[in-house]
């Protein structure tokens, strides 16, 4: 830890977010590094996933954002990241250090992302593939995935006053929803809207964060 601590205090390794604005997973460490008051340190840099040849693709092999570089160094993904950003904060700030709370909320978290995950490769879908080929029986099984996930959060949200990691990532990925709209979730899932709202209104790092156009 006193490495990591005296990296990030040190200017002379430049801390850089690779990510776009319109990333979910980016949007989760923004809005953390907001929560945790971190964000000064950082410099936002866009990625492009697919030019070949990319500085991303050699940073993360698997050519995926974000990313965090310290120095010369590369962190990902965004788990591993919000992670880091806890331990400098001194730790039990997003999640709680230890126990089975921990591991709760780790494993919603998860959860919280593969609303994201799907929600991602149903875009991935029309974007690689003509509308022809889209496979209609993939799409249902991530659809099945998003609609599974959003309904346990449904009967069981995070309190929407805390900037935890569940509720960041809930957040992150309903924001993308909102965008990509491969489901109807406002109208399904009435509960989490209201739960979108609160937690809207009691963070002002979901505004700052809202997904821009590079
Ligand atoms: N598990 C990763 C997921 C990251 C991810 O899928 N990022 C997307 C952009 S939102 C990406 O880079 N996609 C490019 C690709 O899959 O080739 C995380 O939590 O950071």
């Amino acid at each position: 830890m006193t490495d990591l601590r005296g990296r990030w205090d040190d200017p002379s390794f430049p801390i850089v977010l690779r990510s776009t604005r319109t990333s979910p997973f980016g949007r989760k460490v923004r809005m953390a590094l907001l929560a945790l008051g971190l964000q000064d340190r950082v410099r936002l840099e866009p990625a492009d996933t697919l030019e070949e040849g990319a500085t991303l693709r050699r940073q993360n092999p698997l050519g995926k954002m974000p990313c965090l570089l310290i120095g010369d160094e590369t962190f990902f993904d965004s788990h591993v990241i919000l992670e880091m950003l806890d331990a400098l904060s001194g730790g039990n700030k997003l999640v709680a250090a230890t126990g089975l709370a921990r591991f709760r909320a780790l494993t919603r978290a998860r959860l919280a992302d593969g609303v994201a995950d799907a929600a991602l490769l149903i875009t991935y879908e029309g974007r690689f593939r003509d509308s022809v080929s889209a496979s209609e029986k993939w799409l249902d099984h991530q659809r099945g995935k998003i609609a599974r996930a959003l309904a346990t959060f449904e009967n069981d949200p995070p309190d929407p006053s805390r900037a935890d990691l569940v509720a960041i990532t809930l957040a992150s990925a309903l924001g993308y929803l909102d965008w990509r709209r491969p489901v109807d979730w406002r109208t399904e899932y009435p509960g989490l809207e209201k739960w979108l709202n609160a937690f809207a209104a009691a963070h002002t790092f979901w505004a700052e964060t809202e997904r821009t156009q590079e």
